[in-house]
């Protein structure tokens, strides 16, 4: 069974080692006495400079560095930077070429003069965060102005060696923490004390659990509930190199192999300040094509165009929306990148299939994966070694084995790379003109570990069933420190060493970089290739999907969360890793629908798909050697996704204008529900149910069996949105059991929401056409109460996503009730986007109001309206042509008489 075998195996493995191997208890005294501050003063840009002494050196995990250079600058009002690294040289740093953001000043020359200072606390103010620090041993703490609560505090001492640097935090017993990925975590999106936190990207399947998967992101938020108010903060250690962390509860401690520590503090206070902050430094979530919103249909063993032309026909019959099909490698000739198998895919025929598909608004995708297979008549090889553009070692082309069989790994980090990538998208795009790309085993996965050889009589084998053990002559490296570090991550560096199946860790990159500190920015690095020469070649906004992520990477790509299984963990599973995702600034998440493989039973195939309907990224997915999933496979199956995908695609101007809000503000689509209740600690795990946007909760089915689910409510009014005249009123906060039959979901929609819906439809191009709705709810039965929503509408092909360039238009909805009253007014920035393309409100929906009271009048902008179609105790429906709007003018509704 192909990779998920071997990864099972080995993850299997590596899962007991764990167990056995990790205690709480591991290595939790430091090394040595840690630093002296010896001198601090203000630097030229407005940060602070100070200078740290070893006070006793040692030898574990290699020598001291004896002076580290400390850089602290209140960069913002929220965001506060604790640089240290070595005094007088360079070292290694995600690259800020990648990464942009303000360079600390250059080590190796002293800044300003160096002062003894006064040795007792001291405090650097910025706004919100105040940096205090004690000198001897030299220790900081991070503090919160507005409650004065200690954020971080460095009480042990600071290791700083070449290849083992260690830091430690206490942490106050209220902080419930969040983040520190990529981890399939068993226990929900609340981090765990005493669970292994390894941060390095590996091709390590997702059904491991707490363990360290595709992508690195050391960033946590904190949340606590200081006195019944709620202040969330982040802390990233932007640092590529392999690092665990451990969480004990009251403390948590960093031990990482390289580079610097480079910590920023993100002060929020709210969760969604915290995501802004982060991705104001990081990069702001991509915007997304209006039809990757939309459902994808994907499987690895489309053995030829003829099953994708029936899958898709499929759909069809079945009245299942569907915008994406998509190929694993079974479209190249012997697995390699750019390529077409001209008898499984003969490249006319697919072109007509393209053609047809284009011109419904679908759209197709495929994937591609980083080793270029070593194979002289092969053009995309030839002009890859023309170019000089792979990873090397010892002067030659590292190899490596993957599909295609013996394979070099292109260097993204080598500007000559991104050209050459670029133009074999380009070449590529020539033959088959594809819509995104699907960057696949960017960890980077290799089937073999050190140094290989082609052997001379064997042939390798490429392609499916033995295509994935390794057959290339070859031999561990362990000559260097870097090959075999002295501190193992993985908490116990048993079982999977830094270049385990991957490229050695001492083959080097561009610039004499070392694999050992860039192995983690891999599949960044190449995200950013592909999505500049997407870019470059369509013109238009692109769609890249990548398995391995970095700090950053939701600026350029979509993420699915690897290889699960067709089990009811995963699905579990799934929920808390989007979440994850969320606060990683990569918003663009969900996981292979129904499993990867295994094979799941019909019943969760229709619970997966109703959970699915609502990730952010919704695929269906399978392995080579699973059964066929599609959802039109049971009846049962289609009829859920019939129900879920179809309240999807009504959503759709929803989504696309969570997607807004997340390019303009990193807030994420899919939210843990403390996003929008803080306050309520009840919620604070709770990964079984989720939000979209601040307002929308889907408490899905996650167990066998069941046509019930228990639901949290967080305190308001909830109104369920497959009928609407059905309110679930939770006073101070309650769980409910609510009736959940095979082929149903619970989605509710919070009071003082207004929701902008469509009708929906099987492609969201056509879905995208029909008259809006809008559904506004009141706090049930109350006589007072507001309601807000928005609504953003682009061309959206276009690179960009923003107003200003006379494609777009952005509403802000309103609406009140009071005095016997309701009034729903807008604000609509550049209308006339909205009206040329014939966009118009047909509906509003008033949900919570009082009483059955008809309205005696209702007013748009003042004028009585003419058509009332529906007006029930609960639910009022009227119909309002907004046609005649007028460049930012406000559209006022006025129900009377209620
Ligand atoms: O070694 O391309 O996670 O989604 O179907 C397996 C084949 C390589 C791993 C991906 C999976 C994909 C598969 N790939």
């Amino acid at each position: 069974m192909a990779s998920s075998s071997s990864s099972l195996a080995f993850s299997l493995s590596l899962f007991l080692a764990l167990i056995l191997c990790f205690s709480p208890t591991q290595s939790s005294k430091t090394i040595g006495k840690g630093y002296r501050l010896i001198s601090i003063e203000e630097s030229p840009d407005g940060g602070f400079i100070g200078y740290l002494q070893v006070k006793q050196k040692n030898k574990i995990y290699g020598s001291d560095i004896t002076t580290l250079r400390l850089f602290v600058k209140h960069e913002t009002d929220s965001r506060l930077r604790v640089h240290i690294t070595d005094a007088k040289q360079q070292r290694w740093e995600v690259p800020y070429n990648l990464l942009p953001r303000e360079q600390p000043p250059q080590v190796g020359k002293v800044i300003g003069k160096s002062r003894k200072s006064p040795i007792t606390v001291q405090e650097i103010s910025g706004s919100e965060l105040i940096f205090s620090y004690t000198t001897d041993p030299f220790t900081f703490a991070v503090k919160r102005r507005s409650n004065h609560e200690t954020l971080f505090n460095t009480s042990s001492s600071l290791v700083f060696k070449d290849q083992y640097l260690e830091i430690s935090t206490s942490l106050p017993k209220e902080a419930s923490l969040y983040g520190l990925g990529e981890n399939s975590q068993a226990n929900g999106i609340k981090l765990v004390p005493n669970e292994p936190y390894t941060l390095y990207t590996e091709d390590v399947s997702a059904i491991n659990l707490n363990t360290d998967l595709y992508g690195s992101h050391p960033m946590y938020m904190d949340l606590r509930n200081v006195g019944g108010n709620a202040y969330a903060h982040a802390v990233l250690l932007l640092n590529s190199n392999g690092m665990d962390v451990f969480y004990r509860g009251d403390s948590l401690t960093y031990k990482v192999i390289g580079g610097v520590f480079d910590f920023y503090f993100i002060a929020g206070p709210s969760p969604l300040n915290v995501v802004d902050q982060y991705t104001q430094l990081i990069g702001r979530p991509a915007p997304m094509p209006y039809w990757s919103l939309g459902f994808h249909q994907c499987r690895w063993g489309y053995h030829n165009l003829s099953v994708v032309e029936d899958v898709v026909d499929n759909y069809k019959k079945a009245k299942i929306p569907l915008d994406v099909i998509w190929n694993d490698d079974d479209h190249m000739d012997g697995h390699k990148d750019f390529t077409l198998n001209p008898v499984a895919y003969p490249r006319a025929k697919l072109l007509a299939f393209l053609d047809k598909i284009h011109k419904i608004g679908m759209k197709y995708i495929v994937i591609n994966d980083p080793g270029i297979g070593v194979n002289a008549s092969y053009g995309t090889y030839q002009r890859a070694m023309a170019a000089d553009v792979f990873i090397k070692y010892e002067g030659k082309p590292f190899l490596a084995q993957v599909w295609p069989g013996p394979v070099y790994f292109p260097d993204f980090l080598n500007p000559k790379t991104v050209s050459w990538w670029g133009d074999e998208i380009k070449r590529f795009h020539d033959l088959v003109p594809i819509d995104g790309l699907w960057i696949d085993m960017n960890e980077v996965s290799n089937f073999c570990s050190g140094l290989c050889t082609i052997p001379q009589r064997k042939q390798c084998p490429s392609g499916e069933g033995p295509g994935w053990v390794c057959c290339l002559d070859c031999k561990n490296i362990t000559k260097t420190r870097w090959d075999d570090p002295p501190y193992k991550i993985n908490a116990t560096g048993v079982v999977a060493p830094v270049g385990f199946k991957t490229i050695a860790t001492s083959a080097t990159h561009y610039n004499g970089v070392r694999e050992y500190d860039a192995h983690s920015i891999y599949g960044f690095s190449e995200t950013i290739a592909t999505h500049k020469g997407l870019l470059d070649v369509k013109g238009k906004r692109p769609f890249i999907l990548s398995r391995s992520t970095f700090v950053g990477s939701g600026k350029y790509a979509a993420h699915w969360t690897g290889d699960n299984q067709g089990t009811w963990q995963s699905l579990q599973v799934s929920i808390s890793t989007m979440l994850n995702f969320g606060i990683f600034g990569v918003p663009m998440v969900g996981s292979d629908i129904c499993g990867f493989y295994p094979q799941p039973t019909e019943e969760l195939c229709n619970r997966w798909i109703e959970v699915g309907a609502f990730y952010p990224f919704s695929r269906d997915h399978a392995n080579y050697y699973s059964p066929r999933q599609e959802l039109y496979q049971w009846d049962t199956v289609a009829d859920s996704a019939r129900n879920a995908l179809g309240m999807r695609y009504k959503i759709l101007p929803f989504l696309y204008t969570l997607n807004y809000e997340a390019h303009m503000t990193g807030a994420p689509i899919a939210r843990p529900l403390f996003f929008s209740f803080p306050e309520y600690t009840e919620c604070y795990g709770n990964s079984r149910q989720f939000l979209l946007g601040s307002s929308l909760m889907i408490s899905p089915v996650l167990e066998k069996g069941k046509t019930e689910v228990e639901a949290l409510f967080p305190p308001g009014s909830w109104y369920h949105m497959f009928d609407m005249t059905q309110a679930i009123v939770s006073k101070n906060g309650k769980r409910v059991t609510l009736s959940a039959p095979l082929n149903f979901v619970n989605v509710h929609l919070y009071q003082n929401t207004i929701l902008p819906m469509q009708q929906g439809g099987l492609i969201s191009k056509d879905a995208r056409t029909t008259p809006f709705s809008l559904v506004i709810t009141f706090p049930a039965g109350a006589s007072e109460g507001y309601a807000t929503g928005k609504l953003y509408l682009d061309e959206d092909e276009l690179p960009e996503m923003k107003l200003g360039n006379g494609q777009s238009t952005y509403v802000d909805f309103y609406a009140s009730v009071g005095n016997g009253t309701v009034k729903m007014w807008s604000q609509v920035k550049e209308g006339k986007f909205a009206l040329s393309k014939g966009w118009v409100i047909e509906k509003v929906s008033v949900l919570g109001l009082k009483g059955t009271g008809q309205a005696s009048e209702i007013q748009i902008n003042g004028s009585p309206m003419t058509k009332k179609i529906e007006v029930s105790s609960k639910e009022h429906t009227y119909v309002i042509g907004l046609e005649d709007e007028e460049e930012n003018k406000s559209v006022m509704v006025e129900v009377r008489g209620l």
